[in-house]
């Protein structure tokens, strides 16, 4: 094995790579292949209450020993029972999304458990490094479901420029290309969603999977702007009828109305119609559905060989 990085080091992993914590499609089942392989699996906790996503942890204990994380939905009615059922069951790691999770860093470091919140925007990261996080998350807006305004290849130098703590990168990345991308501009680790998505482990409905695989570059639209909660999910009837009433200046609440429930719908029910497939820009770079382990290999090894072709090629 070579040698490794801070990040690494810090999540006790072999490969820098980190799945996204997906609501609904984050389960047990594809957050222990993560792990397995090599990455770091993380259970999305979404909006669920704690019983459900204890269940979610229980089955990923029964397939890995390796480190994983919980993914904390700040945005959720069950944040504090999640909380409380990450320290009792103790889980080394917890990502957090769609806030600041800072009235929550002092129990966690009480506790032993390691910080590393997505931040949209440069102050976000420098305040997450004062209140003491393990690393953060820079995610940008070509990334999946609820979504910041600043793009990966302006925001992760930016963010890596202004703190000490290791900067994950995220957010249009999906194969070696884009590991090297973010590496380059200064990253320790990168975060996949939807790659993950389109893979055998992951537990959707396969008609989400094949949603991805079909779409093409400008399929990956953003809903939702005018709610102040945007997100980026795949064109269909559901995001045509959210643009319409957004054009309308329709009320605030029946915009969430029609939103709330939308994921569930896709990702469980397969209705990638009239549900919210949420998926990042990089949706239509994925071409096929495979194992997670392949996922992570295939990635690895186009990275080493376009460090290969680097030196023998570019005389670097
Ligand atoms: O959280 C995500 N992606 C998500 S959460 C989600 S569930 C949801 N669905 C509909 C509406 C809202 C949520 C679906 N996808 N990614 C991480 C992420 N975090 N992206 C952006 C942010 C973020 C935004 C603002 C993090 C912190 C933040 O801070 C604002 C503040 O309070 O300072």
């Amino acid at each position: 094995m070579k040698g490794g990085n801070r990040l690494t080091e810090l999540l006790k992993i072999r490969y820098p790579i980190i799945q996204g914590g997906m609501a609904w499609v984050a389960t047990g089942e594809l957050a222990a292949a993560v792990s397995e392989a090599g990455g770091l699996g993380v259970i999305g906790a979404g909006s669920a209450p704690a019983d459900v996503i204890r269940k979610e942890i229980q089955k990923l204990k029964e397939r890995t020993d390796k480190p994983f994380a919980v993914n904390i939905m700040l945005l959720s009615p069950f944040v504090d029972e999640i909380v409380d059922l990450v320290i009792e069951e103790r889980v080394p790691i917890v990502t957090t999304g769609a806030g600041n999770p800072g009235k929550y860093i002092e129990r966690f470091k009480e506790n032993g458990v390691k910080v590393i919140p997505v931040v949209p925007t440069v102050a976000l990261a420098k305040r997450m490094e004062r209140i003491g996080v393990d690393a953060v998350i820079a995610e940008g807006t070509e990334a999946g479901g609820h979504i910041g305004e600043i793009a990966t290849m302006a925001l992760i130098p930016q963010i890596v420029d202004t703190v000490k703590i290791p900067v994950i990168a995220a957010g249009g990345i999906a194969d070696g290309r884009g590991f090297i991308a973010a590496f380059a501009l200064g990253a320790e680790g990168v975060q996949m969603g939807t790659r993950f998505v389109a893979s055998t482990e992951c537990t959707a409905h396969e008609a989400y999977k094949n949603a991805i695989i079909k779409a093409g570059d400008r399929d990956a639209v953003v809903t939702g702007r005018s709610t102040g909660h945007p997100v980026r999910n795949l064109r269909n009837s559901l995001t045509r009828t959210l643009d319409e009433l957004e054009k309308k200046g329709a009320a605030r609440e029946e915009i969430e109305k029609l939103a709330a429930g939308g994921l569930r719908k896709a990702v469980v029910d397969g209705d990638i119609n009239e549900g919210s497939v949420m998926a990042g820009q990089i949706a239509a770079l994925i071409k096929e559905i495979k194992p997670v382990r392949e996922i992570i290999e295939d990635m690895v090894n186009e990275a080493a060989g376009i460090l290969k072709k680097l030196q023998e090629e570019a005389g670097i």
